[in-house]
């Protein structure tokens, strides 16, 4: 009789967490079919659901901001896609704009891109930056490194900027560059390499495209990338089969993780082995926007499957897998920014499998999400009139 008594309790508390949850997403555009969908991956993972609570500052505004990265006082670097760059100071909140950045190519998803500061920087000031720019053939995404000088407060400025990287070959339109870019504790350099929505590049090792690559901090390639002997940009590459990958993130054992926005649905978050395919084109989980189907993950089993996978899509915009110590719950989860989700989806990567175990509904769309310094949590919201917002454990 306890048992039944359990399993009808069960039953209910799992029929009220999809309420609950149907109540959370996003109102526009959810077919029913979608809702189902979503309802019955939720049902699934109801007991694994977590619910870390946390409250929300407002910090700053941007205009179409796109990247952020913290220096070692805790100041902040904001990209903002028309080409500016930005210094904030949570202290004071003021802002200063730094002076210097290079001519970008606006326009579609492009633009300023990333910024990243160097593991080093205390002693080398050296800062990276990515951008879109125009060139023979259409455009491409570039990486650049740059000394941020700081020593007029006033007038803060790029010097002595130097283009280590560049996606290879440049094509017509303005989607899926994705560059975003990241250290490793080793210094190396990794850069996500959007497909351009050119599809067949992402298979195709002549091409740095769809790819994640691997450098020194100079651009150069690693000498124990997987395809170094093959030279040229093959010498680069270190994953393949990549869509638009916009989020690049190291957990606690130092093994990389890749969010990827899919076609038609099929959002990916992959765990990235060296010289594995992700199967782009070839494979996804979602279709093509035309309607033509794209064979699932599961009939080419050659090719490394996601580790979770989203459809109805969320969107993924950016990654972080949380180190601190001020949200307990999320610590060593994944935190993924989504752009139509208008949240922050929570995943547990160390679960079998991996799952969504808590959706932050902020009514906005979501650019990027990283953490602070003293385990505080940044968010960037997209487009016009986007906020900084800050991230503190509910008091
Ligand atoms: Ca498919």
């Amino acid at each position: 009789m306890n048992h039944k008594l359990t399993v009808f309790s069960l039953v209910i508390a799992s029929l009220g967490m999809m309420a609950c949850y149907a109540n959370e997403t996003t109102p526009s555009k959810q077919s029913s079919s979608n809702a189902t969908a979503q309802q019955t991956n939720l049902a699934s993972n109801a007991s694994h659901r977590i619910e870390q609570t946390y409250q929300i500052e407002k910090m700053a505004q941007f205009n179409e901001p796109w990247a952020m990265s913290s220096l070692p006082n805790g100041k902040l670097l904001v990209t903002e896609r028309k080409g500016t760059l930005r210094l904030f100071d949570p202290a004071t909140k003021k802002l200063t704009r730094i002076e210097g950045v290079p001519t970008v190519a606006y326009g579609g998803q492009g633009g300023l891109g990333d910024v990243v500061v160097h593991p080093d920087f205390a002693q080398n000031r050296w800062v990276y930056l990515s951008y879109a720019e125009k060139g023979q053939g259409g455009t491409g995404a570039v990486v650049v490194r740059a000394e941020l000088d700081l020593s007029q407060a006033k007038k803060p400025q790029l010097r002595n900027i130097k283009r280590i990287w560049e996606q290879v070959p440049k094509v017509e339109g303005e989607g899926h560059y994705s560059h975003r870019i990241l250290f490793d504790d080793q210094g190396k350099l990794w850069i996500s390499s959007g497909e351009r929505q050119q599809f067949t590049p992402a298979q195709d090792m002549k091409s740095n495209l769809g790819k994640i690559v691997r450098l020194n901090a100079d651009g150069t390639p690693v000498q124990d990338n997987p395809f170094y002997q093959q030279g040229g940009v093959t010498a680069q590459i270190w994953s393949l089969g990549h869509r638009n990958p916009l989020g690049l993130a190291f957990d606690a054992n130092k093994q990389l993780w890749v969010v990827e926005m899919g076609p038609k649905g099929g959002d990916e978050l992959n765990r990235v082995e060296k010289g594995a395919n992700y199967g782009y084109p070839q494979v996804s989980n979602g279709d093509h926007y035309d309607g033509k189907p794209i064979p699932d993950h599961a009939t080419r089993p050659e090719f490394k499957a996601p580790e979770i996978h989203w459809t109805p899509v969320i969107s993924p915009s950016s990654l972080m897998i949380y180190q601190g110590n001020q949200f307990p719950q999320w610590k060593n989860k994944a935190l993924i920014s989504g752009l139509s989700s208008k949240a922050i989806v929570v995943v547990d990567i160390e679960s079998q499998p991996v799952q969504e175990v808590q959706r932050l509904d902020l009514g906005k769309r979501i650019r990027a999400v990283q953490q602070a310094q003293d385990g505080s949590i940044w968010v960037l919201e997209d487009e016009a009139g986007a906020h900084l917002l800050k991230l503190t454990p509910k008091t």
